[in-house]
């Protein structure tokens, strides 16, 4: 058997003689990272968790007003850009909803694009979660938010992947994972939602992730199998599937924090899985604070495994 790495991913980020140490946030809360390679640089668009408080939020609930985009060149040192947009400056979101969940950024045609899920102002229609879109020309912000959600979704959890040829998916959580092609503007559907069905049937389904590695297709996906969310992966030929489930990247929090949300990046050479913990709040896990390991592809027999050790 042949390894691809026989190395632990204890820390993150070796780069040279320095490692970060997790969680990569210390001065607020942060969940749910979509990690992305912008430039030299790696941008993190994590949520932003916050304390309940009368009138701010829900008791024991997700609370999540904004959000917050962090950079960094080493994955040692991270500079926060501040607050890009808020729930107070969206046209089509409820600005009392504190809904401002996992988010995603790509760039595309000159212009980096910011999906976002929150709790719409009309909710006549059942639509609990909508799924937005902010446009910006530095990956810092501003973000200028669209005055509608992306028409024909419901859900949580965007991701993109834009493919080799230029083709971008857009991917969401509603229970089930779903997937369409999205425009060339990046703004609307191309193509009507698919669920992802072919995954593991029992148990909640959120957080899809989607990458390309040697012409196969990973989704990979947190997945409630037992008592909490653990990570797992699947892989096709096709970004619109069908996924073949293949195992589990990370098991359930060994700190009983029920969410694990997740991206995966290469960076400088390496591949990094980005996923949330709740270091920061150990008693109240929607307090959560956003970590990164390295990952590797390991060869087992003729087929390889993606570990994080
Ligand atoms: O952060 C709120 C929700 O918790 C996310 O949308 C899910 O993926 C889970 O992490």
């Amino acid at each position: 058997m042949k390894k691809l790495s026989a190395l632990v991913a204890a820390a993150v980020f070796c780069c040279g003689y320095v490692r970060a140490q997790n969680p990569l946030i210390h001065d607020q809360y942060t969940a749910d990272p979509s990690a992305r390679v912008f430039g030299d640089s790696i941008y993190v668009y994590p949520s932003h968790d916050i304390h309940w408080a009368p009138g701010v939020g829900r008791p024991n609930w997700f609370n999540m007003e904004d959000y917050h985009v962090f950079s960094s060149p080493d994955g040692v040192a991270w500079t926060d850009h501040g607050m890009v947009i808020s729930q107070k400056t969206v046209p089509w979101v409820d600005s009392s909803s504190y809904s401002m969940w996992a988010p995603d950024c790509v760039f595309r045609n000159g212009k980096y694009y910011l999906y976002f899920p929150s709790r719409p102002k009309d909710t006549s229609a059942g639509k609990h979660f909508g799924i937005g879109v902010a446009i910006g020309d530095h990956p810092g912000g501003p973000f200028v938010p669209q005055a509608e959600p992306i028409r024909g979704v419901a859900g949580i959890d965007p991701n993109v992947f834009i493919d080799k040829n230029g083709q971008a998916y857009l991917y969401w959580a509603e229970g089930n994972l779903y997937a369409a092609r999205l425009r060339e503007d990046m703004l609307g559907l191309a193509s009507e939602p698919v669920v992802l069905s072919q995954l593991p049937a029992k148990g909640l389904k959120e957080g899809p992730w989607v990458f390309e590695r040697k012409g196969v297709y990973y989704l990979t996906y947190p997945h409630v199998a037992a008592k909490t969310e653990r990570l797992e992966y699947a892989v096709g030929d096709n970004p619109l599937g069908p996924f073949q489930f293949k195992g589990v990247i990370m098991d359930e929090s060994p700190t009983g924090c029920w969410t694990n949300h997740h991206s995966v990046v290469s960076f400088k050479g390496q591949w990094y899985l980005f996923y949330h913990h709740n270091d920061l709040s150990p008693d109240f896990d929607k307090n959560r604070s956003i970590r990164a390991d390295s990952l590797f592809l390991r060869r087992m027999g003729v087929s390889e495994r993606l570990c994080r050790r």
